[in-house]
């Protein structure tokens, strides 16, 4: 009753009313993990407790979780969502991709890499830009490395990288590694300490890794609710694949579907995707980097792996991985668990990059905690106070960057 009367209120003026396709609110019984990972495996979860997940599904996943868990489903609300089919053109193009009204403070794909270009151009000692890779509509992915003391031994420096926005909807995971960016950047101006630090560190920062979506999602100045990247899928007019399900380990064995129409789509193949395949080849030819955050919205989260299996990471590593969560989370009151107590999910970037290449990585699910305080769009309001959270927490993170086992003793 009470999500009747809420959500068309939070969710009017969102969507696009020209109609051509709906997103449903769902509300699915599930008491423990592992009914969540079952549900998982058909459509993405938004909020969770002990009786029932609530859901935010397109027409395609309400179909595939009306057949398999119909009894337990409930629709509380259905959205018309306007789902443009023009062209888009490489590059921000102007008007037409510009946040809502009140939403201007948000990064927009070219004020990100307008903001990029300018952080190294200004400060040249400390800032190179770099492009990992093209996104399937060709834009560039962008980011910046940073580092005290010069780039001649960066690869010998130990490294943390910041990923944003791997899901096209979390605007706000866009403006956190951005703003921290250009943080560090002035912290090593004004603190010989960080400074001095920094000499012996790089953060390597790409904030929007999936623009083609993030853009689509915000194309004609209305919220689409969209979450995978544009691919255009072969034999179906279904758009798009999970980035965040594209990752070579244990890809396909949980909390991924085959239906390209499907919001957590694994794609064709582990790494099918241009933007995932770029990390993958950045991380490969940076073997310095030790630790990741993989920043998401919303709920409040400090994730670590594994989120493909109930398996702890065990030893030493998964006592690294708890002592880091607990800690960072003290700052910015997020709460700290391994990933598959969520959900079972599979070709996450989190997994692949502890499995493949044994850096820490963390998941960042960032403000607000539910749905019911903005979901996946809060609003402007929310950006500097999420930033401030998060500054202890990720400072925390580049500190133990030389050597993260520090942190047990
Ligand atoms: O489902 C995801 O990809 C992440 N949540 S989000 O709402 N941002 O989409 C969580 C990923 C955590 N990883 C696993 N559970 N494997
Ligand atoms: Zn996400």
């Amino acid at each position: 009753m009470i999500l009747k009367i809420i959500l068309p209120v939070l969710l009017s003026g969102i969507f696009n009313l020209a109609f051509s396709g709906s997103m449903h609110l769902v509300k699915v019984k599930a008491t423990n993990k592992q009914q969540r990972s079952k549900i998982a495996n058909v459509a993405h979860l938004e909020t969770i407790n002990s009786k029932f997940v609530t859901a935010i599904v397109n027409d395609h996943d309400l179909k595939v979780l009306k057949k398999k868990f119909g009894s337990k489903l409930k629709i509380e609300d259905s959205f018309a969502v306007h789902q443009h089919k023009g062209k888009k053109r490489p590059g921000g193009g102007g008007d037409e991709y510009e946040f809502p009204k009140g939403d201007e403070k948000f990064h927009t794909y070219d004020e990100v890499i307008a903001d990029l270009k300018n952080l190294a151009e200004k400060n040249k000692k400390n800032v190179k830009s770099f492009i990992i890779g093209k996104s399937i509509e060709g834009r560039d992915l962008m980011g910046v490395k940073i580092t005290a003391g010069g780039f001649s031994k960066e690869s010998k420096k130990p490294a943390m990288m910041l990923i944003g926005t791997h899901h096209a909807r979390e605007h706000l995971s866009t403006e956190i590694p951005l703003m921290l960016a250009e943080y560090f950047v002035k912290k090593i101006k004004t603190d010989s300490a960080f400074k001095s630090m920094m000499e012996n560190r790089v953060v390597y920062i790409v904030p929007l890794l999936n623009p083609d979506g993030a853009l689509h999602d915000i194309q004609g100045k209305k919220y689409k609710m969209w979450r995978k990247n544009r691919r255009k899928n072969k034999g179906t007019d279904r758009i798009g694949v999970d980035l965040n399900r594209n990752y070579s380990y244990r890809w396909g064995q949980g909390g991924s579907s085959k239906s390209p129409g499907s919001d957590v789509y694994m794609g064709t193949k582990p790494f099918s995707e241009p933007e995932t395949k770029a990390v993958k080849k950045f991380i490969e030819e940076h073997s310095n980097i030790k630790t990741m955050i993989s920043f998401h919205t919303f709920s409040e989260l400090i994730l670590y792996p594994w989120g493909g299996t109930y398996d702890p990471v065990g030893g030493q590593e998964e006592k690294v991985f708890k002592k880091m969560a607990t800690t960072m989370a003290k700052w910015n009151g997020y709460k700290p668990q391994q990933s598959s107590d969520l959900y079972v999910a599979t070709g996450d970037t989190c997994d692949w990059a502890f499995a493949e290449h044994n850096i820490f990585c963390f998941t960042f699910e960032l403000t607000p905690s539910s749905m019911w305080s903005g979901g996946f769009y809060p609003g402007a309001k929310v950006i500097d106070s999420t930033f401030k959270d998060n500054i202890k927490p990720v400072s925390y993170l580049l500190k133990y960057t030389d050597d993260v086992y520090k942190v047990l003793k």
